[in-house]
């Protein structure tokens, strides 16, 4: 059954891929999944419809059959579920890992991210932003010291590339345009091995013609 997800009709990021969409996306080209896509826009996001799918009018939501899931960490997860060995190793113990990395992407790395974000966008009119900046981007930096540290020279974060790298590649990206990143020159190199990935691309360009309006070629 070819699932659905949802996205956004006209998305904030002008088809940067920044969008949680990419990593569903991206998960569902890495398992050779095809997908059907509907847009959604900002009003119809906060209808009854839309919220039937997803409690928090938000998107991305997946559909397969009967099943509706919300939360991109879910859906990605149950796409590598879905297709065994793709995404998360059949070894249980590096399945239970690669599981690991993640929620450390989504609980533990994402949040400081999303607060520089919330920080620029919402607070930069406000008399302490120039206080506030440099501590909520040191607080990146502690944790993409430590994930540095451990990352090391390996290519990816537990042996084969797994849903976890696909995850924190897809979080990491969010940086980029702060420059934080470069700091950082063995999770730079992690991140361009992620996107140079051809399901990454696949996925980019899938999304970015959303944006543009112009239809995938080849
Ligand atoms: N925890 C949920 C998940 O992981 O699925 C969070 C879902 C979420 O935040 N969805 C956002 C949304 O629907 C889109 S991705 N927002 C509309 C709303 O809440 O009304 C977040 C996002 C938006 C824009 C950019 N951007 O422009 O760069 C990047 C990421």
């Amino acid at each position: 059954m070819t699932p659905t997800i949802t996205v956004f009709e006209r998305s904030p990021d002008r088809g940067r891929g920044l969008a949680r969409d990419m990593r569903v996306r991206w998960a569902l080209e890495e398992v050779g999944q095809p997908y059907e896509v509907r847009l959604v826009s900002f009003g119809a996001m906060k209808e009854p419809a839309h919220r039937a799918l997803h409690p928090f009018g938000q998107i991305p939501t997946y559909e397969e059959g009967d099943l509706v899931l919300f939360e991109s960490g879910a859906i990605v997860f149950h796409i590598a579920e879905r297709h065994a060995g793709r995404l998360l190793p059949d070894d249980a113990n590096a399945r239970a890992r690669a599981i690991t990395w993640m929620f450390a992407a989504l609980n533990t790395v994402e949040p400081p991210i999303l607060d520089l974000q919330t920080t620029r966008f919402l607070e930069g009119d406000k008399t302490w932003f120039a206080q506030r900046l440099p501590m909520v981007e040191d607080r990146i930096r502690d944790r993409l010291g430590e994930l540095s540290g451990r990352l090391g020279d390996a290519d990816w974060l537990d042996g084969a590339f797994s849903a976890g790298d696909l995850m924190m590649v897809a979080v990491l990206l969010r940086l980029k345009a702060s420059g934080i990143l470069d700091e950082y020159p063995n999770l730079s190199a992690y991140v361009a091995r992620g996107t140079v990935r051809p399901a990454y691309k696949r996925a980019f360009d899938a999304q970015l013609a959303v944006f543009t309006g112009k239809p995938l070629t080849g």
